[in-house]
């Protein structure tokens, strides 16, 4: 069913902006056809341009975890704009919701406030290597961690490699400092430390991964990391900006009961709006300019607006609210299990709390190896099947889905219904 609104708007699009999109997963070139152009949002629901509605699991890829245009939400941001929208000068608000995130985030003792993921986690390398004086970085195959120069590196193979560029414009010399290993590979993270644990700065991590699909930290994993980069002098960041307020309170570290030494956090914490967060060891922290020499600013960080959807978001994340996002999310993973059941699909689904990944693989995915397995043609024509019954889904096989707040059982069952009719398809 075309959405000729959106195609129209497609079409200008293209002649402006590089895809139509302003950033690239949203042109949907992995699953074909053209993307939705969204006109408002409310809830667990998106319209289209043209006029269709949608039961969403983008969500804003992760912040609208208390559904779109929540009440308080809007009014916290509405009221913060009528004071004005920017001063460029410190508010009681960034004080407020530094010590909000610093209560829910222990291992957080001075934190800053940046605009972007991006900013946040290339903030938070910079700091590591200005605090340990050493240059080599460490990442994992298949992690996302936004588009810095450094982290732009192409997935390796079995042992550590250093990065060649996965992106062109990205000089090789940027990336010689910046090592990857597979996901769950605690040998080879062992290894690399062994033959270069005094070059090594720090390890980035999300803590469990998202941007290869939903791929869960095998049991040891992440504290493996804590304990090499204890044992080398090197610092361990948590890169949170997905898991970060999602997955608990406190993120995937409560979760999992760890304390890295820094933390990347964005999307929930912000609300929607452009709104992250780098922080952790006050020792580190307090290299930052104007305390010390490692230098980041930002005219816009810790914006009056964002502060204010970031923290009403988080003041309506109470412990009912956790159980409640537990509870939706796996009515919709035993759901969507039924249907590759029921529809004899070769498939797997992974969760963690509310985000999760249907791969087109016989599973488990442990590592981006297994990842870049999946059927992805089969992901297409799935995404397809789901968008033509009114469900919008996350449009790659690399990506998860989100539930939220607002997702009801009726939700969930009509997406479980039009996910077996699209496997049918
Ligand atoms: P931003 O710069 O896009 O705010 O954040 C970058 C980032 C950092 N770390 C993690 C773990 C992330 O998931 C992200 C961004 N996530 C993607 C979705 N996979 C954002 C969607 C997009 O790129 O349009």
């Amino acid at each position: 069913m075309s959405d000729q609104a959106s195609e129209d708007l497609m079409r200008r699009a293209e002649r402006l902006l590089p895809g139509g999109v302003n950033s690239p997963v949203r042109a949907f070139r992995a699953v074909g056809g053209g993307p939705v152009f969204v006109e408002r949002a409310l809830g667990s629901k998106i319209w289209g341009a043209d006029g269709r509605d949608y039961i969403d699991y983008v969500g804003s890829w992760g912040p609208a975890i208390l559904g779109h245009a929540h009440p308080k939400v809007v009014a916290s941001v509405q009221e913060a704009a009528a004071r004005g929208l920017s001063y460029g000068a410190p508010t009681a608000l960034e004080v407020r919701f530094a010590e909000r995130i610093c209560e829910l985030y222990p291992s957080i003792e001075m934190l800053r406030c940046v605009s972007s993921g991006t900013e946040a986690t290339m903030s938070a390398l910079r700091v590591a290597r200005g605090f340990t004086r050493r240059d080599v970085i460490v990442k994992f195959d298949g992690a996302y961690h936004g588009h810095s120069d450094a982290l732009l590196v192409k997935a390796g193979s079995g042992a550590a490699t250093f990065g060649n560029p996965d992106s062109a414009g990205v000089p090789a010399g940027v990336v010689e400092n910046t090592a990857t290993l597979a996901y769950n590979d605690v040998p080879a993270l062992e290894a690399l430390f062994r033959a270069r644990g005094k070059d090594i700065a720090c390890v980035i991590v999300e803590p469990v991964a998202g941007n290869m699909g939903c791929v869960p930290p095998e049991p040891g994993f992440l504290a493996a990391i804590l304990e090499q980069c204890r044992a080398h002098g090197a610092l361990s960041i948590f890169d949170e900006v997905m898991t970060g307020s999602r997955l608990a309170a406190g993120g995937a570290q409560a979760r999992y009961a760890l304390k890295p030494d820094l933390t990347c956090l964005g999307k929930v914490v912000g609300g929607g709006m452009p709104l992250a967060v780098y922080g952790g060891r006050r020792d580190v922290m307090s290299l930052i300019a104007p305390l010390g020499p490692v230098y980041q600013a930002g005219t816009l960080s810790g914006n009056p607006l964002a502060v204010s959807a970031g923290l009403t978001t988080l003041n309506e994340l109470d412990a009912a609210a956790y159980a409640r996002l537990e509870k939706v999310s796996q009515r919709l993973v035993d759901g969507l299990r039924a249907a590759l059941e029921k529809t004899q699909t070769r498939g797997v689904v992974q969760s963690v709390g509310a985000m999760l990944t249907l791969f087109f693989h016989d599973g488990p995915v442990k590592n981006w190896n297994d990842a870049k397995a999946s059927d992805t043609q089969k992901f297409a024509t799935f995404h397809r099947g789901l968008l033509a019954r009114g469900v919008y889904w996350p449009p790659s096989q690399f990506e998860a889905a989100f539930v939220s707040l607002a997702h009801t059982d009726a939700d969930v069952d009509r997406t479980v219904e039009a996910a077996e009719g699209a496997l049918r398809a």
